[in-house]
């Protein structure tokens, strides 16, 4: 018999679930529940056809050939560019650099900058307090490598950005603000468009990891008038170990290359080497290409969907989550953002959360536990981690039941 729930109120779900092959096992003797989004997406036929195409058919390294497989190839990988140009409505193609991923995307800006002498003692780069380690990182090197000073812009007790403070924070020394879009710890959706008008008013660029918003939200990059934007594949129903980074075109062309090789170069020789225009500057080697043509691929795939509808499904499911969770006794809901997308981060008093997610995992629910790589906001409420049940468009409200049914066991059995 069908759960009645799958045929939820805004997508067809039961259809978009027969698309994830991946969905359709058991755990530990239970049916999969995949809570687990923020870390990684399931990937649809679509997605993974798309390689075995790829593969099957036109594998071979790109720009580099006459022949007519490297020439499909190349016209298959700047396809997806173009189509990731318009999926983020960049102005140009050239402003769409494939990376690794979100971290990449970050390294490739910090290392950049640095290069460029753009950064000095007395200036100031602006990290907030709700970041992971990847837009912690890179930024902290940075700093420590030119003596700039990094400065944390604080959250309050909902695990919102606190905006009184970061206006008192911005000055002419500020040269970088850099926040996430989405916070894969706590859910919070971030005021970019606001966030960066009072950088922009200040004369700082901004930077914005992107990782949580691709697979939830639409983006415009230049409505929200960011300098930066990144995000990852993987985690918008793509491959692993591809990524874009997007930047306005005159601050890519100032910046210095960040990794030197094949493909980045006009001409070289041993006494001058002139780089290539964007984006290949920043793509130096062999890119990851079936990465790169398949993450159009899932950019279709979402765009068949339509992301307002994928958003307006996922509040469902937020909304549906927190009413329930709350009837747990001990519930401590870990931000609780006015703006919330993705994912929900909770704790249950008296248990430690790896318990509990071990519980679950053997009644077939996979959630992450731990700090997720953002242990500044685990220390802000003092905490060392917590269980985090994260979206994606393929998730029902039954099977938000179904996690409620296995906490309610757990927690029995723990207590
Ligand atoms: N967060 C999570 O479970 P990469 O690994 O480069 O694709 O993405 C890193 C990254 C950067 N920023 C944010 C906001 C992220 O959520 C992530 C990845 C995963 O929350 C793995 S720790």
């Amino acid at each position: 018999m069908m759960d009645s729930s799958l045929q939820e109120k805004t997508l067809d779900v039961v259809k978009i679930r027969e698309q994830f092959p991946i969905l359709h096992q058991e755990v530990n003797g239970k049916p999969l529940v995949y809570f687990d989004n923020a870390a990684t997406t399931q990937k649809p036929l679509a997605v993974i056809n798309a390689i075995t195409d790829y593969y099957s058919t036109i594998n071979s390294n790109v720009h580099r050939g006459v022949h007519h497989l490297s020439q499909k190839a190349t016209v298959a990988l700047e396809e997806s560019r173009h189509k990731i140009q318009q999926h983020i409505r960049a102005a140009e193609p050239h402003q769409v650099i494939f990376t690794q991923g979100t971290t990449d995307s970050i390294n490739l800006v910090s290392i950049a900058m640095e290069r460029s002498n753009l950064l000095r003692k007395g200036d100031e780069v602006l990290v907030s307090a709700l970041e992971h380690h990847s837009n912690i990182v890179p930024w902290q090197i940075l700093c420590e490598r030119t003596g700039a000073t990094l400065k944390v812009i604080p959250i309050n007790q909902q695990g919102e950005i606190v905006m009184e403070e970061y206006r008192a924070l911005l000055s002419e020394n500020t040269r970088l603000v850099t926040f996430n879009h989405i916070s894969n710890a706590l859910g919070t959706v971030n005021p970019v468009q606001e966030m960066t008008r009072l950088a922009h008013d200040a004369g700082a660029w901004v930077f914005v990891d992107g990782a949580q918003a691709a697979p939830h939200t639409a983006i415009d990059v230049q409505a929200l008038d960011v300098d930066f934007y990144a995000f990852s594949g993987h985690k918008a129903y793509g491959p692993t170990g591809i990524g874009v980074l997007y930047g306005k075109e005159k601050i890519l062309e100032d910046l210095a290359p960040y990794r030197g090789g094949g493909e980045m170069i006009e001409s070289v020789s041993f006494e001058k080497t002139t780089y290539a225009g964007l984006p290949h500057k920043f793509e130096a080697g062999t890119p990851h290409i079936e990465g790169a043509i398949v993450m159009g691929a899932a950019i279709d795939f979402l765009n068949e969907i339509g992301l307002d509808r994928i958003a307006t499904h996922e509040e469902q499911l937020i909304s549906h989550a927190l009413k329930r969770m709350a009837e747990i006794e001990g519930m401590r809901f870990i931000g609780e953002a006015r703006q919330r997308a993705g994912a929900i981060s909770f704790l249950i008093e008296g248990l430690h959360p790896y318990d509990v997610g071990v519980l679950l995992d053997q009644m077939g629910i996979a959630l992450r536990t731990g700090h997720h790589c953002a242990q500044p906001i685990m220390d802000f409420f003092d905490i060392p981690g917590t269980l985090r049940a994260s979206f994606g468009l393929y998730n029902t409200t039954g099977e938000i039941d179904r996690m409620m049914e296995a906490l309610q066991k757990a927690v029995s059995m723990l207590r």
